[in-house]
């Protein structure tokens, strides 16, 4: 192009310099007639030339134009790529600062919980050592009292008499409340020691959770995605396996939900209760009606339902968390009044060789409440489906005679996996006792709104 338009530029100039042929016409003078013809036919000649030569840039331009258009439209589209890049790019490293911002107040908040569980840990600590000095202020005044105890009674060997006797008795009463002195102490040592021991467990978990935290607030240049997928994997990775809800507790989680628990070989999933005083794992939940509870022996074993609604745990599982004892069985109910009514019974619960023996301790007597499930319970009752009649009813299988399955004793003390009636339930008695039912509340005949029950390590209980 330029090689065209420089030739055809260097051709005008060249007739210019020539002079301009129609400028010669009429300006030659008068006489000079055939020359005139002869520069006339050469100015035609330059006119051809030139005509050509304009025709040649023109076409040269429009090329030109062409290509330079086409350049234009390639540039514009490369642009606005570029433009929407570097958006996308502003947008990506905003979310990427934010993402850095969230994890770097966790770390500092997880720091801070870590500075007030220590000093807790200290002053537990204090306690405990004054605890301490108390045991052994008090062992050096009971070796006191022995000694004297010992020479009143040697006194009484030499010299016999009414007044020794009775110092000697006072003496003796003296030293027994200081033994239960001693021992309530010890107790509280005892207590103090289990939760220096739990808030250990806590430290040590949220130091973890620090150091992975610290890790995935500094990721290796170019992995940004992997921050997001690493903060979820915190919970079900093998080393935060907790065996129940109590223990996600201590650990600091404080908020209701399904977790994650491995109390046994195998992690399973349940639905932590927290409260205030710790972490509670539920074992079962009506209240709608939405699952069916009428199954067979497999389904109880295994579980079924919804952890979200209702639902049944399963008695391998709640036998993998409590087989050991130390555990409390909490139970709620409501009825359609909606009132509702709560109570604990220390438990254990016994595996498959046992049918799941449900196995209650008998602290004190039951009340009147508990005695629905306690009294029976004691010595351990086995769980009883349609297809399992372990019940303590020789001529009647329970499950098949009512509903669901449960620890059966004689068919008619309590059911809470009874089928769900809505209000109000039906008429006839018959259909009336496969329902949810809790003897010694509303009654063998009342189909109750709703029940959770729930199981925690019993020293929960002795908290609240
Ligand atoms: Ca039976």
């Amino acid at each position: 192009m330029k090689t065209t338009l420089a030739a055809a530029t260097l051709c005008l100039v060249a007739l210019t310099a020539a002079g301009f042929p129609f400028e010669r016409k009429g300006g030659s003078p008068p006489g000079v007639a055939p020359k005139e013809k002869r520069v006339q036919y050469a100015a035609w000649d330059d006119v051809n030339v030139i005509a050509h030569g304009l025709l040649q840039l023109g076409q040269g331009l429009k090329e030109h134009v062409d290509r330079t258009k086409v350049q234009m439209r390639d540039i514009s589209t490369k642009l606005k790529l570029f433009n929407r890049t570097v958006a996308e790019m502003g947008r990506e490293s905003q979310r990427l600062r934010a993402e850095g911002e969230a994890l770097a107040a966790r770390a500092r908040g997880l720091e801070d919980r870590e500075g007030q569980l220590l000093n807790v840990t200290a002053e537990l600590r204090e306690k405990a050592e004054e605890m301490q000095r108390e045991r052994r202020a008090m062992g050096e005044r009971m070796g006191r009292l022995e000694e004297r105890v010992d020479g009143v009674l040697q006194g009484d060997a030499v010299q016999p008499g009414a007044r020794n006797n009775s110092d000697a008795r006072s003496i003796q009463l003296m030293l027994e409340s200081q033994n239960r002195r001693i021992d309530d102490l010890m107790e509280r040592i005892r207590l103090q020691q289990e939760k220096l021991d739990k808030q250990n467990v806590r430290i040590r978990t949220l130091q973890s959770q620090i150091h992975q935290s610290r890790q995935t607030a500094t990721p290796p240049r170019g992995t940004n995605d992997s921050a997001q997928s690493r903060v979820p994997e915190q919970r079900d990775s093998p080393v935060d396996a907790a065996s129940d809800c109590h223990e996600l507790f201590l650990r600091g989680e404080t908020a209701s939900g399904v977790y994650s628990v491995r109390p046994g070989a195998e992690p399973f999933d349940v639905y932590c209760e927290m409260t205030p005083e710790g972490g509670w794992t539920v074992i079962q939940r009506r209240r709608d009606g939405s699952v069916d509870f009428d199954r067979l022996w497999e389904a109880y074993e295994k579980g079924f339902g919804s952890l979200k609604g209702e639902f049944w745990l399963g008695l391998e599982k709640i036998h993998s968390i409590a087989r050991n004892g130390g555990y409390v069985l909490n139970i709620k109910l409501s009825d359609w009044a909606d009132d509702l009514v709560s109570l604990s019974l220390p438990f254990q619960l016994g595996g498959e060789d046992t049918r799941y023996s449900l196995q209650i301790a008998e602290v004190g007597a039951f009340s009147t409440l508990e005695s629905s499930l306690g009294t029976d319970a004691t010595s351990g009752l086995p769980f009883s489906t349609h297809d399992q009649d372990n019940d303590q009813k020789s001529d009647t299988n329970c499950a098949r005679h009512l509903s669901g399955g449960w620890w059966f004793s004689n068919c008619g003390r309590s059911n809470l996996n009874g089928r769900y009636f809505q209000s109000p339930p039906p008429k006839q008695r018959h259909q009336r006792k496969q329902g949810i039912f809790w003897k010694t509340w509303r009654g063998r005949y009342y189909p109750l709104k709703s029940s959770v029950m729930m199981i925690a390590p019993a020293a929960i209980e002795n908290k609240s």
